[in-house]
C-alpha cells in the first residue's frame, strides 16, 4: 500500500494540535506505521524543502520548520498521498475548506500546521530523510478487513 509522509509542524506542537491531526488520519481509517517527535536541524529542513530553494520565503519557511519540535510520521493506505493532501486542505489556510486541517486550524500560509508529501515519488524521498527502512513498523489492525477492500 501506498506511503506518504505527515509532519504537525512546530505550531502544530505548540497549539496542541498533534492528537487532532492524529486523530483525524486514524479515525478516516489510514494505519500509522512510524512516527517520533524531533527538532529538524537545518541540514534536513533544506533537503526537505530543497524545491524551494531561491523563492522569497524560503529563509522564512527554514526558520519556521527548525523552531521547535515536530511530529514526524508515515501514514498507509491505498493513495495515501492525495488522502492526506486533502484532508489537510490548501496551502494557504485562508483558502483551506471548512473541514480540512489548515481549514479548521490555520490562518496563514507560514503557520500552516501541517505537511503532506505531494506525490508518490516526493512521499518516498521524504520518508527516506526522516527514517531508516527499520523504522516503518508493518502490522496489521484486526479492523482493517472493515477499512480497506
Ligand atoms: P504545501 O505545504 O501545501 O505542499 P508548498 O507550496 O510545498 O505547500 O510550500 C511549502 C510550505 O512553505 C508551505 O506549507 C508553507 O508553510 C510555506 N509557504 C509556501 N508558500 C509560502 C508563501 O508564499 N509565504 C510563506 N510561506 C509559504
Ligand atoms: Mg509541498
Amino acid at each position: 500500500m501506498d506511503h506518504t509522509l505527515v509532519l504537525v509542524k512546530p505550531d502544530g506542537v505548540q497549539r496542541g494540535l498533534v492528537g487532532p491531526v492524529i486523530t483525524r488520519l486514524e479515525q478516516r481509517g489510514l494505519r500509522l506505521v512510524a512516527m517520533k517527535l524531533m527538532m529538524i536541524s537545518r541540514e534536513l529542513a533544506s533537503q526537505h524543502y530543497g524545491v524551494h530553494e531561491g523563492k522569497p520565503f524560503y529563509d522564512g519557511l527554514l526558520d519556521y520548520i527548525t523552531s521547535g519540535p515536530v511530529v514526524v510520521m508515515v501514514w498507509e493506505a491505498a493513495g495515501a498521498v492525495a488522502v492526506v493532501r486533502k484532508a489537510m486542505g490548501a496551502t494557504r489556510p485562508a483558502e483551506a475548506e471548512p473541514g480540512t486541517i489548515r481549514g479548521d486550524y490555520a490562518l496563514e500560509v507560514g503557520r500552516n500546521i501541517v505537511h503532506g508529501s505531494d506525490s508518490q515519488e516526493t512521499a518516498a524521498f521524504e520518508i527516506g530523510l526522516f527514517f531508516s527502512d527499520g523504522e516503518l513498523v508493518e502490522w496489521g489492525r484486526s479492523v482493517d478487513r472493515w477499512v480497506f477492500e
